[in-house]
């Protein structure tokens, strides 16, 4: 063996070899060709789910992401405006890369600021103390903002939300407790409270209402003999004693009114009580006589007549009070010594003059007429000489008709 290749043959291997790297590098960018239509080449980006296709692929992209091969981001800010998925509560949007983010209004919070801050439970305290915590919307970023309404008792002091301040009730201009009639009040941390009602007056404090004493047992005022009781506004007094009776009106007793003064009666008259009148009885002693009441109310029986008869022309008689006059005719007067004037009945008739005497009257006759009233014409011519007559009987004019 030995031998040399035949040229030929050479030639021949020579061209092979030339195909076979040209079909080589066909495959190869073949291969490249296929690769690059499939999911081997990994083309889907930011997480991209890939789907081959024949010939093909098709990137499925998470939210944020778009295009062939999810390279492009989504602007959400856009595509979620005035939708839930995008902010909410006026928040202003910013979108990036594969993301956005909300920037919230102060009242907010979250992703999506739909969270509200309740700054009432913030903390876990107590904010308000004695009062009810209402949540208020933040106006500042990061600042609580909340309102307390304060329980009855109690109030905010200036610059500070909580109820930590007592209010003093007793000071406030409507006065919580009685004032008609004044009770005390008392304040107390959180609350008041009132003092008792007076004496009198029956109620909590707050109110006083006035106690009727009259409804039990007449108030006290004494019944044997029976008194009135008067009620008033936080207290009652009792009506005096009847009459006949003396105390204070809870006791009254049988007064002796004949004790002192001999009772009013006249000095020297009997003083005896008279049940059931505001007067005694006054008796006047023998020999006097009067009602008995005062100093002048017993006089002496008179006893004049016989002493110093005062009925000068008349009959004296003693009475009672003093003495009666029963005067002789002719006579009048309360002392019967003032003589009847018979002749103002003017007797005498046709111009006789007439003179009075005791009872009676005498007629002076012109010379013509005669008679006891010089009624009768003279008989003839003879002249008589007037004619004086008694008439004793009669010394009253109305006797005469
Ligand atoms: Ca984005
Ligand atoms: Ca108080
Ligand atoms: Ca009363």
């Amino acid at each position: 063996h030995g031998g040399a290749i035949p040229p030929e043959i050479s030639n021949n291997l020579k061209q092979l070899n030339t195909k076979v790297t040209t079909l080589g590098n066909q495959v190869t960018e073949l291969q490249q060709t296929v690769q690059t239509v499939s999911c081997s080449s990994d083309p889907c980006q930011n997480g991209g789910t890939c789907l081959n296709l024949l010939n093909s692929y098709h990137c499925l992209c998470p939210s944020s992401w778009a295009g062939a091969n999810c390279a492009s981001d989504v602007n959400e800010c856009q595509t979620f405006e005035g939708t839930l998925q995008g902010c909410q509560n006026g928040a202003t949007c910013v979108n990036s890369p594969g993301t956005f983010i909300c920037q919230c209004s102060p009242e907010w919070s979250g992703n999506l600021c739909t969270v509200r801050y309740d700054d009432c439970r913030n903390g876990g305290q107590d904010l308000c103390v004695h009062g009810l915590c209402i949540d208020s919307d933040r106006v500042v970023s990061g600042q609580p903002k909340y309102q307390c309404i304060c329980e009855s008792g109690w109030e905010a002091p200036a610059g500070n939300p909580a109820c930590v301040s007592d209010v003093d009730e007793c000071n406030l201009p409507t006065k919580p407790c009685s004032s008609n009639p004044p009770v005390p009040c008392y304040n107390t941390q959180g609350s008041f409270y009132c003092g008792a009602c007076p004496a009198g007056w029956q109620g909590n404090g707050y109110s006083c209402q006035d106690v009727d004493e009259c409804l039990t047992n007449n108030g006290g005022c004494s019944t044997t003999p029976m008194v009135q009781c008067m009620n008033t506004m936080g207290s009652f007094h009792c009506g005096p004693c009847p009459p006949g009776y003396e105390g204070d009106g809870r006791t009254c007793t049988q007064s002796n009114i004949c004790s002192s003064n001999n009772g009013g009666c006249h000095p020297l008259a009997i003083c005896s009580s008279n049940p059931g009148s505001a007067f005694p009885l006054c008796t006047c002693p023998q020999g006097y006589t009067g009602n008995g009441y005062g100093p002048s109310g017993c006089t002496q029986i008179s006893n004049i007549c016989e002493t110093n008869n005062p009925c000068v022309n008349g009959h004296c008689t003693s009475t009672t009070s003093g003495y009666i006059c029963n005067c002789n005719p002719g006579w009048q007067g309360i002392h019967c010594d003032q003589n009847i004037n018979e002749c103002l009945s003017n007797p005498c008739q046709n111009g006789g003059t007439c003179t009075d005497s005791v009872n009676g009257f005498t007629c002076t006759c012109t010379a013509q007429w005669t008679g006891p009233f010089c009624q009768t014409q003279q008989q003839g011519t003879k002249k008589l000489v007037g004619v004086k007559q008694n008439f004793n009987k009669c010394h009253k004019k109305r006797d005469w008709r």
